[in-house]
């Protein structure tokens, strides 16, 4: 964070009761209303920092830090809102700090301030609905309910799981609309139109879904070239100069930049292909990517050049696709995207490796999907991540019934278990999941 300014003060009327908000970056950033007692959610190494936090606004030692969004409790209701002017240009950080009794809070960029009564979920909706109307998002529409195969196979899919659970799903009689495919079908990050020796053909996977009565979706990261991949070694000049994703899947990530022409019409060329072949939802993960600072081959902004890559993808894919956000800067997303994730991973454990509220566990997806309700049904219908319902996913009560909360508001409804390993129990949580509901808010606002 470069320069700040004081923008507020706020006079604690109970220690005990007051709370901060703070507003995560992206997806998968811890987002919760910290006590005055409470350090917020850290990364645990450097990389984590660039995979789960902002990369280029670390934050502070002392106090928390919002990222375009920070609200503070003063501990009876009253509410005092910071929020950034222009979240399409620009999303300041915004810090609190409580001192003798104060919350200050500073900005590094344009905010306005705003006081209201009635605590903070009734805030954030209040905010947002206004925030939906500014940048003119469209009323969400339903999303389809799938069954996504990331969290029983993970990068080990094979075409054949696939026809298993299409078959499985069948028998069962579930109202899975999209059998989606997650990462594991590729040769490589990057390499998008390249296949995975587990994997015959995207064309006629595709076709055998459609042709059971079902739609089908693909996962890719569209944003993310790997150093392994073909695309890096071949179009060195697609990529944004000096920008690290990250360190995952054993490789180094470069970011695609998509200010160069010959770069976004690759993007273009990957999802027109992937629509061609038939397939109508995808989940486009990693995409905060896409916002880091580099050397790009056109003069926009960082998030600009973000917003535009999503507006590649949905020319490329059609009105009538869905498109869902993960791993994605949020309040730059507004609008742009069908459905996003709100959270970080699920899993079939509990608890976070490390106790690092990143990483996939039904407690960080518990923490950060509860903190943000106030998103669904105004920015877009939100994805709170799959249920796991198998006997041996941890907790999955606690887990299936957080997922609920968000199904019957009509939030994303989805299944991600190998279907032959349901027992009863897991079954009902899954029928329930899956079962149609129009998108409602999920809070009042204030
Ligand atoms: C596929 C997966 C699934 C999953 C996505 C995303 O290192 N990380 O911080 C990290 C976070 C999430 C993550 C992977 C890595 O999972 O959320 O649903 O699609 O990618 O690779």
């Amino acid at each position: 964070m470069t320069t700040a300014s004081e923008v507020a003060t706020v006079a604690v009327v109970d220690a005990g009761a007051a709370r901060v908000h703070a507003e995560g970056w992206q997806s998968w950033s811890p987002t919760t209303a910290y006590r005055l007692d409470q350090t917020q959610h850290h990364p645990t190494d450097a990389n984590r920092a660039v995979m789960g936090f902002r990369p280029d606004s670390p934050l502070p030692e002392e106090g928390w830090q919002g990222e375009g969004l920070l609200v503070v409790d003063a501990g009876d209701g009253t509410i005092t809102l910071v929020a950034g002017v222009d979240l399409t240009e620009t999303v300041p950080s915004i810090r609190a700090l409580h001192r003798d009794g104060r919350v200050v809070v500073t900005a590094d960029g344009p905010v306005a301030v705003t006081s209201s009564s009635g605590g903070i979920p009734a805030a954030l909706a209040g905010w947002a609905d206004e925030h939906a109307r500014a940048v003119a998002a469209p009323v969400p529409r339903a999303a389809p309910s799938m069954w996504c195969s990331w969290y029983q196979y993970f990068t080990g899919v094979a075409e054949s799981d696939m026809d298993e659970n299409l078959a499985a799903m069948d028998r069962l009689d579930l109202a899975v609309d999209v059998v989606q495919l997650d990462d594991g079908y590729q040769s490589e990050i990057g390499d998008w139109l390249t296949l995975s020796g587990r994997f015959a053909s995207l064309t006629d996977l595709a076709a055998r879904v459609r042709d059971a009565g079902r739609r089908v979706g693909i996962w890719t990261a569209p944003l993310l070239v790997s150093a392994g991949s073909q695309v890096a070694a071949e179009h060195p000049d697609w990529l944004v100069q000096g920008a690290h994703a990250g360190h995952h899947w054993d490789h180094d990530q470069h970011v695609l930049d998509i200010t160069h022409p010959e770069a976004a019409a690759w993007l273009t060329e990957v999802f027109t292909t992937f629509r061609g072949m038939g397939f109508d939802l995808f989940k486009i993960d990693f995409m905060y990517s896409g916002a880091i600072p580099g050397g790009r081959h056109g003069d926009a902004s960082p998030i600009a050049a973000y917003r535009e890559a999503l507006r590649l993808v949905r020319a490329a894919v059609g009105e009538e696709s869905v498109v869902l956000g993960c791993g994605a800067p949020l309040l730059p997303s507004v609008g742009l995207v069908d459905a996003m994730r709100i959270s970080p991973d699920t899993g079939p454990n509990t608890e976070p490796r490390h106790g690092d509220m990143t990483q996939p566990s039904v407690r960080a997806a518990i923490l950060t999907g509860e903190a943000r309700t106030y998103q669904h049904g105004r920015f877009w219908v939100s994805d709170p991540d799959c249920l796991l319902a198998r006997p041996e996913a941890e907790d999955r009560q606690m887990w299936g019934a957080h997922v609920l909360d968000y199904a019957r508001a009509g939030g994303l409804r989805a299944s991600s278990d190998r279907l032959e390993l349901l027992d009863e129990t897991g079954l009902a949580t899954t029928r329930a999941v899956l079962a149609p509901a129009a998108v409602t808010p999920l809070v009042a606002a204030s």
